[in-house]
């Protein structure tokens, strides 16, 4: 009778609407613990030994709200009251409607109330870890528990939240995951001589944290450390096996053809040159020998396929573009073969991946031929702009697509190294768009040294995970979530003013650009291009976050002291000193003023010191020690970590007037013309005006006529010459140039070219400051209103702010604007 009611109850549970739980409609509430007693959980007898593990974690969880561990109890049937756990095929759920929706399924998931029990079954096993965690995170868990101390708050009663229809849910990327990358300066020395000191590197103890965590965020892939300073993943023993153990799918970077770390693996004096015109044979067999260790061992993978340099450089031996097409052509013909050959499988059924980063995808421009079921993993400009997406064709491809993107670099123009300041803003536009133009196979995400890249990395796996779970208006909801989540809900309206300030600011420029220098340690550092008033504005502003910061912090709940620390007060406060002490340096030098020079000196040395004293503590006191050499504050030694030198300055001050000048935030339009199902619409929390515009959807669509277009107006109190300036995010166009018209009143419109090619100035230019800048002179004969109206040619084009100033003024480094909330 039971098991009809079950059978009954799992075929109602197949009918409610997929991805329900983002919608807050009707809520119900599952008693998990009160003073007297706490849940029993069951599970079948052959549970899968990942799902135990995840089960007793959950345990854990609860015990660390409630106190009381629930005991977990093997069972064959739906005897008792209690919470029911495991796979759909398991017997103990057996039936054919939960079959039907969930059997044969990647990683969906449900959780249900039904009756006196709680369902939570998973289509496999990672889908029941992640319904298991989704659990652990409505009972108020936070992911980062471990990976930023997010400790427990203490309750007597604990009920689970979920929607009267239950929760169902299915990941919309295939491949979710993260690319530990220059870890150099973190997590390698935090492995090496803090966590696992037995290994001396990022060895399996350290990555069955990072793979609990990858877990918890419901993602399933990873990308492992390659840098010199770390042994290739393969190579330390326990490596691979903690990989299978926790499920999870190893890859390798766009460097790191067939899962083999270059840098370590490849020895030029026992293999020769890694070359393929002169060394084939040599080159096959490296190759070959780690599919062949990789027969036996199981794991799941997913193959790079193609050829670059040893580590991140071009391939080398070819004598110009057309020859190194047709030998990566040839090279992956060779690469598929080995797979086949090797695990035996149609190549359909092998996971490969091509990653066309930096000059490879010059080559595949020129006509390189990928086999239609290899993914294309596009890569974003190292600065979160994805350089190209899959056209309508591509996207017919079964590999489908993908997206290597971004959150922290090393590289030139310049390193991010130190901070997380990626806008999430920007990070929803690129992805959201890569998604929409069907990058929805895999998606990594560079997230250095894990810390203190948290919440741009959980972000990005959120969306990945669902990406509908954030919408355009929704960014800042969300970040709320996570700040009650973390903290308290106290301060999400506070903290999460602070947060966006944090993003906006740096998105005009990162603390780790403020020396003015390029990537090289051997560059000085210069004047900055920040007028004295916007230094001053700019000092103000981040002054402002420290003081935020601090009359928080008295609300932040004890258990929650060391996150806070480094989830908030290391990166604002860091990035805010970061900016004092540049900012009043160049004060000081810019003064005729001898008491106000002292005065600034002495404000820019305080700065530094800050961020020493900070680090120091993130280092040797933060949670007794955890994170000791996990923090660097001169991640690759550059400049602009230093001391600032007096007078060294090696560029003038600038001098800008600041009168006149009237600007417009691009959500300011008056009006706006749609075209065919496009619409113009902001989106909050993205460009630095917090407000940028463009047009939904973002499906690449080409305007050859009838383009959409929005309009401005601006008054003038005295005719003569103007300057108006647009500026736009610089994203990149995918197949057509992006272009822009600009039409003052009823004058002619004027064309602009506004992409920039990759890594020429301009680029350096644009994706230091986030902005692509587009001026036009204009005489202006009569006082009063004017309108300015900007048309597109076609999709991915995005506007954020527009200035208007008399010509002779010129342009400023920053546009100002509007604080929506304090
Ligand atoms: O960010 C990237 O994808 C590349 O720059 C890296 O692969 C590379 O290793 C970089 O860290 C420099 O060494």
């Amino acid at each position: 009778m039971k098991k009809n009611v079950l059978i009954f109850s799992l075929i109602l549970l197949c009918f409610f609407d997929v991805k329900s739980y983002s919608q807050n409609i009707g809520m119900t509430d599952y008693p998990i613990a009160n003073s007297n007693q706490v849940a029993t959980i069951y599970i079948a007898k052959d549970t899968d030994s990942l799902i135990v593990w995840a089960i007793n974690e959950l345990a854990d969880d609860v015990k660390g709200i409630t106190g009381t561990r629930p005991t977990i109890v093997q069972t064959t049937a739906f005897s008792k009251k209690g919470i029911y756990i495991g796979q759909s095929r398991s017997l103990l759920f057996q039936s054919k409607a939960i079959q039907k929706e969930l059997s044969g399924q990647w990683e969906k998931f449900c959780i249900k109330k039904e009756k006196d029990n709680l369902l939570v079954v998973g289509s496999d096993v990672r889908g029941t870890v992640f319904a298991i965690f989704e659990m652990a995170e409505r009972l108020g868990i936070s992911p980062w528990k471990w990976w930023a101390d997010v400790h427990p708050i203490k309750k007597e009663t604990v009920s689970l939240k979920l929607p009267i229809n239950g929760i169902i849910s299915s990941p919309s990327v295939q491949y979710r995951g993260i690319f530990l990358n220059d870890e150099d300066w973190g997590l390698q020395p935090w492995a090496a001589k803090t966590f696992e000191t037995e290994t001396k590197d990022i060895g399996p103890k350290t990555y069955e944290k990072i793979f609990q965590l990858l877990l918890r965020l419901k993602s399933n892939t990873i990308w492992p450390a390659m840098h010199p300073s770390t042994k290739g993943f393969f190579t330390i023993a326990g490596n691979k096996e903690m990989a299978q153990k926790y499920h999870i799918i190893i890859g390798s970077s766009h460097a790191e053809p067939m899962l083999r770390n270059n840098v370590d693996e490849w020895k030029p004096k026992i293999h020769g040159d890694y070359n393929y015109f002169t060394n084939k044979t040599q080159v096959d067999k490296y190759w070959q020998d780690r599919l062949d260790e990789l027969k036996s061992a199981q794991n799941e993978t997913i193959m790079t396929l193609g050829m670059r340099g040893v580590h991140d450089s071009k391939m080398e031996g070819a004598k110009d573009l057309q020859e190194s097409v047709t030998m990566v052509e040839k090279i992956i013909g060779v690469q598929r073969n080995m797979l086949s050959n090797t695990f035996k499988k149609p190549l359909k059924d092998i996971p490969q991946a091509f990653v066309p980063y930096k000059e490879v995808l010059e080559m595949y421009d020129n006509g390189l031929k990928i086999p239609e079921d290899i993914t294309l993993v596009w890569p974003d400009d190292n600065y979160g702009y994805i350089r190209r997406l899959s056209n309508t064709e591509e996207q017919k491809r079964p590999g489908g697509g993908g997206v290597y993107y971004h959150v922290s670099y090393w590289g030139r123009p310049h390193d991010y190294l130190w901070l997380s300041t990626t806008q999430p803003g920007l990070i929803w536009y690129e992805m959201k768009k890569a998604y929409e133009n069907g990058a929805k196979k895999m998606w990594i995400v560079n997230v250095g040294d894990i810390k203190p890249a948290e919440y741009d990395m959980e972000f990005f796996l959120d969306m990945a995970w669902d990406i509908n779970s954030i919408k355009s208006d929704g960014i800042n909801h969300y970040l709320k979530n996570w700040i009650s989540r973390e903290f308290t809900p106290t301060i999400e309206k506070e903290l999460s003013f602070i947060f966006k300030e944090y993003y906006r600011l740096a998105l005009l420029r990162k603390p780790e650009y403020m020396g003015w220098s390029q990537t090289e340690p051997t560059t000085p550092v210069k004047f900055s291009d920040f007028s004295t008033e916007e230094s001053l504005r700019r000092i103000q502003s981040y002054e402002n976050l420290i003081r935020k910061v601090d009359s928080l912090s008295a609300f932040v709940p004890e258990e929650r002291k060391d996150a806070w620390f480094q989830l908030v007060t290391y990166p604002i406060k860091g990035a805010a000193y970061m900016n004092h002490k540049f900012l009043y340096w160049n004060l000081a030098a810019a003064t005729t003023d001898v008491k106000k020079k002292g005065e600034y000196d002495h404000l820019s040395t305080e700065a530094y010191e800050k961020i020493v004293q900070l680090t120091a503590f993130y280092n040797t006191e933060l949670s007794n020690g955890k994170w000791n050499q996990m923090m660097s504050m001169r991640p690759r030694n550059l400049p602009v970590f230093d001391a600032v030198k007096k007078n060294t300055l090696t560029k003038e001050a600038p001098l800008k007037p600041n009168s006149n000048r009237i600007y417009i935030q691009a959500n300011e339009f008056v009006t706006n013309k749609a075209a065919k199902n496009y619409q113009w619409k902001s989106i909050n929390g993205f460009g630095y005006s917090n407000n940028a515009v463009t047009l939904f959807p973002f499906n690449q669509t080409y305007f050859k006529n009838d383009k959409p277009s929005i309009s401005y107006e601006f008054e003038v109190t005295a005719t003569g010459d103007y300057e108006v300036e647009v500026r736009l995010l610089p994203t990149h166009a995918n197949n057509f140039d992006h272009e822009i018209g600009i039409q003052i009143d009823g004058n002619n419109i004027q064309s602009f070219l506004i992409n920039t090619k990759d890594r020429d100035k301009t680029w350096k230019d644009n994706t230091l400051r986030n902005s692509a800048v587009v001026k036009l002179p204009v005489a202006i004969t009569n006082k009063g209103k004017h309108t300015i109206t900007i048309s597109v040619n076609q999709t991915g084009i995005v506007l954020d702010q527009l200035a208007v100033y008399p010509f002779d003024q010129g342009s400023s480094y920053e546009i100002p604007a509007y604080k929506e909330e304090k």
